[in-house]
């Protein structure tokens, strides 16, 4: 039976009162427009998903009504141009952003990962002028949603042996197969689809939900990222027109430059999900008391708590420099891997440690943890996995490829 004090923690654990952490004076390193934007993110965050979030994730249904909010906070695309329906801001306000959607949760951040990085930035890099006009706009409003289709049933970490194919049919193409773990599918408006020519050359297009042949049914039973939508997508001779197809692009580079774009952004937003885990666990070891002390008091939650801040220290340098070096175009994908695997796997470790800190009350709904940490399972899988970004490192420093 907890004592009145530590009910009252209890009670007051649904109010969201987190506080940013910033150990090394890194908001020193960042603009006005930047503090700005992560500001306005926060409070966006507190007002419209933290009083929701725990109840959609229980329910496994993801917050759909949310998509209108991101667009007019400006979380669809922030560092593409404004001309084209995005933020046109930088790089490090892009991950400022991110950061903090995740910080509520990664099925939000991953709503605005999708729609910017991997819908309007495809279109926007290797689209036509006429595919830019008629789509980005929209997407950037939150008036369009888009989904993503890269992964298919047998090919996630290799996509490069994808089978969905299409065939040449005089002003449209023919598209056939599937797609598999698609985030936003099922609601989407339209799907960025990469698919194989008759030449072998991988394409990009622009297939809409009403398109005949094309369906999106639900992926369900998920136990991570339960506010988020995940479905297939199924093509049964789609007749697409060619002038929905992506010009400016006819190789694996399409896709996996859009997959850059978005691991950057997961770099960032890993670091809120871990700062949200230790923002609670500091608060929870000074109110909560045992052996007639706050365990704040015991070293080996002091060992916990300060490895957690080191670590996210180390995290924000990280995310901090990869923004400076993509603001000057010179961030390579080695290093958005090396980023987007050390942070992802630093907030599930921090997960981890701060769910020992709630002690029995951190397996529950009272507090994010769990929800985090079973979010992270996924972070730590899509967008390439833990293992496929250290390969992609280690290839990088040696010349070599393991994967094959
Ligand atoms: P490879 O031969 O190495 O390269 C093919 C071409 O692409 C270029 N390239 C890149 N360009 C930009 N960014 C990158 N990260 C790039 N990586 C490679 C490369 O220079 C080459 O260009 P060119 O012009 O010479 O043709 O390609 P590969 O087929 O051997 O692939 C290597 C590997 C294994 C690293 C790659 O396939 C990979 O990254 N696999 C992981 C798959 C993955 O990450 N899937 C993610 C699916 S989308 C998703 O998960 C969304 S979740 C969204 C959410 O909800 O937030
Ligand atoms: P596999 O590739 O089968 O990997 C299984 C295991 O084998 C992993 O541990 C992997 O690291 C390991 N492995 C594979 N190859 C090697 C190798 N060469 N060497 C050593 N180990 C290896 N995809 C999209 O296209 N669009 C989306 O919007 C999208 N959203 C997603 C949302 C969710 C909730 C999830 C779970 C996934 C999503 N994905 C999406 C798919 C995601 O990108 C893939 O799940 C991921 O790339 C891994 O593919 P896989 O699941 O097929 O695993």
């Amino acid at each position: 039976m907890a004592t009145p004090h530590n009910a009252e923690i209890n009670r007051k654990a649904k109010e969201d009162r987190f506080q940013g952490h910033d150990y090394y004076n890194i908001d020193e390193l960042l603009n006005e427009d930047h503090l700005l934007a992560r500001d306005a993110v926060r409070t966006w965050v507190k007002q419209e998903v933290s009083p929701i979030i725990e109840d959609y994730a229980n329910r496994a249904e993801c917050p759909t009504h949310l998509f209108k909010g991101l667009a007019e906070i400006g979380a669809f695309g922030p560092s593409l141009p404004a001309e084209y329906g995005g933020g046109g801001m930088d790089e490090i306000a892009y991950g400022v952003i991110m950061q903090e959607l995740e910080r509520g949760d990664s099925g939000i951040r991953s709503m605005a990962s999708v729609q910017g990085s991997l819908v309007m930035y495809p279109i926007y890099r290797f689209g036509s002028e006429e595919q830019k006009r008629k789509y980005l706009p929209k997407l950037g409003a939150g008036e369009f949603i888009g989904c993503f289709g890269l992964t298919e049933p047998d090919h996630g970490s290799n996509p490069s042996g994808m089978v969905t194919h299409v065939r040449d049919d005089g002003d449209a193409y023919i598209l056939n197969g599937a797609k598999m773990w698609i985030t936003n599918s099922p609601v989407a408006d339209i799907a960025v689809v990469w698919a194989r020519d008759e030449e072998g050359k991988i394409r990009g297009m622009i297939v809409e939900k009403d398109f005949k042949g094309f369906s999106a049914p639900e992926i369900h039973g998920k136990w991570s990222l339960r506010a988020s939508i995940t479905g297939e997508l199924v093509f049964e001779d789609v007749r697409v027109p060619k002038a929905n197809v992506l010009p400016e692009v006819a190789s694996m580079r399409g896709p996996l430059s859009c997959l850059s774009k978005a691991r950057y952004g997961i770099a960032w937003g890993a670091i809120g999900a871990a700062m949200d885990c230790y923002d609670s666990a500091l608060r929870y070891s000074l109110e909560r008391t045992q052996f007639g002390k706050p365990i704040g008091q015991f070293q080996l939650t002091q060992k916990k708590l300060a490895e957690m801040i080191t670590e996210i220290t180390k995290a924000q340098l990280l995310a901090w420099r990869l923004g400076t070096l993509a603001n000057q175009g010179k961030a390579t994908p080695g290093q958005i891997s090396m980023a987007k695997r050390n942070n992802v796997n630093m907030a599930l470790e921090i997960a981890r440690e701060a769910r020992q800190i709630h002690g029995g009350m951190g397996i529950t709904n009272e507090y994010p943890i769990m929800r985090h940490m079973m979010n992270l399972e996924t972070v730590l899988t899509y967008e390439g996995t833990h293992d496929i970004h250290l390969l992609i490192t280690g290839h990088d420093v040696t010349g070599l490829d393991a994967f094959k």
